[in-house]
C-alpha cells in the first residue's frame, strides 16, 4: 500500500499502458483520476481498479488535444479530486508508417496536437498546483524513439524527442521545489498502439511484435510505480527500457 494517502491524474487511462498503470496504482491503495476519450473503456478501467484496490476512482472524458477543455476539466474538479500528486502523462498515439516527404499532414498534426501539445497543456494546468502546494511527481511517457529516429518514423519521433525536452526542461524549471520529473522511455510494448498507428489495420499491428517478446504494459507500470516510490529526496530523471529483444530503434531480434 505505498500509494495509500496518494492521488494520481493518468492521462490515457482507457487502455494500453495506461490502464496498466491504473490497475498498479489500485494495488498500491492510490486514489485515481482516469482521464481518456473513451468514456466506456475508462468505465472498464475504473471498475477493475477499484477491484484491485483503489481507494477511489474519478473518471474524466477528456481530449487532451483541446487546451481549453484540459484546463476547464483541471479548474472544475471537485474539490477532494483537485490536490493531485502524481500526475502520469501517458497520452498518446502514433498514426502512420510513411517517408516523410509522403506523408498524411493529417496524421502529423494528431501526433504533435497530442504528444507534444497535449503533454504542454495537462503539464501546464497540473503543476502550478503542485508547486504551490511543494509537493507532487510528474511522469511522462516518451520512448526510445525520442532518442534514436527510425525510417518513416520522422513526425513521432520528433513529438517523442520534444517530449524529452519538454521534460527536461520542466526539472530545470522546478529545481529549487520539492517536484519531481520523471520520463518513461520504453522501446516495443505490446498495447493497442500499433493497431492506432495503422489505422485498425490488425494485420500490421501483429507483424510489429512477430518474433519478439515484446514489452507488455505491465512492465512499463512496474517502472513507473518504481519511479514514483523511491525516497521523496530521490528524482529518477529517465528510465530507458526494452524487451531483451530489442537493442534500439533500429535494432530488433526476430525469432523465425
Ligand atoms: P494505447 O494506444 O494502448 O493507449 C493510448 C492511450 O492514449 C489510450 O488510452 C487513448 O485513449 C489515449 N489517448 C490518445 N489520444 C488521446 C487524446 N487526444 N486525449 C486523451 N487521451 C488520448 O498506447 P500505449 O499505451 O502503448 O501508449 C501510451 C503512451 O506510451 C503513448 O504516449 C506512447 O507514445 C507511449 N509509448 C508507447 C510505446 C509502445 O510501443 N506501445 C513505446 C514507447 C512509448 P482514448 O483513445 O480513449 O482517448
Ligand atoms: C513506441 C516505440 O519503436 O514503436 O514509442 O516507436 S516505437
Amino acid at each position: 500500500m505505498r500509494l495509500q494517502g496518494k492521488m494520481a491524474l493518468i492521462t490515457g487511462a482507457s487502455a494500453g499502458i495506461g490502464a496498466a498503470t491504473a490497475y498498479a496504482f489500485a494495488a498500491e491503495g492510490a486514489r485515481l483520476l482516469l482521464a481518456a476519450r473513451r468514456a466506456g473503456k475508462l468505465a472498464e478501467v475504473a471498475s477493475r481498479a477499484l477491484a484491485l484496490g483503489a481507494r477511489s476512482v474519478h473518471s474524466i472524458d477528456l481530449d487532451v488535444r483541446s487546451r481549453h477543455a484540459v484546463q476547464r476539466a483541471v479548474d472544475e474538479l471537485p474539490p477532494e479530486w483537485a490536490e493531485i500528486d502524481i500526475l502520469v502523462n501517458n497520452a498518446g498515439l502514433s498514426r502512420g508508417m510513411e517517408k516523410l516527404y509522403t506523408g498524411r499532414i493529417e496524421d502529423w498534426e494528431e501526433m504533435i496536437d497530442t504528444n507534444v501539445k497535449g503533454l504542454l497543456y495537462v503539464s501546464r494546468a497540473v503543476v502550478p498546483g503542485m508547486v504551490v502546494r511543494r509537493r507532487g511527481h510528474v511522469v511522462t511517457l516518451g520512448s526510445m524513439a525520442g532518442e534514436l529516429v527510425y525510417p518513416n518514423g520522422a513526425v513521432y519521433c520528433a513529438s517523442k524527442a520534444a517530449a524529452r525536452a519538454i521534460n527536461d526542461g520542466l526539472r530545470e524549471d522546478l529545481l529549487g521545489t520539492p517536484v519531481r520529473v520523471t520520463s518513461i522511455d520504453p522501446g516495443l510494448v505490446e498495447t493497442e498502439f500499433s493497431l492506432v498507428r495503422f489505422h485498425g489495420d490488425a494485420g500490421k499491428a501483429a507483424n510489429v511484435y512477430k518474433g519478439i517478446a515484446p514489452l507488455r504494459g505491465e512492465d512499463i507500470a512496474d517502472a513507473i510505480l518504481w519511479a514514483v516510490t523511491r525516497p521523496e529526496h530521490v528524482n529518477i530523471a529517465r528510465v530507458s527500457l526494452t524487451s531483451v529483444n530489442q537493442a534500439n530503434t533500429l535494432l530488433v531480434h526476430r525469432e523465425a
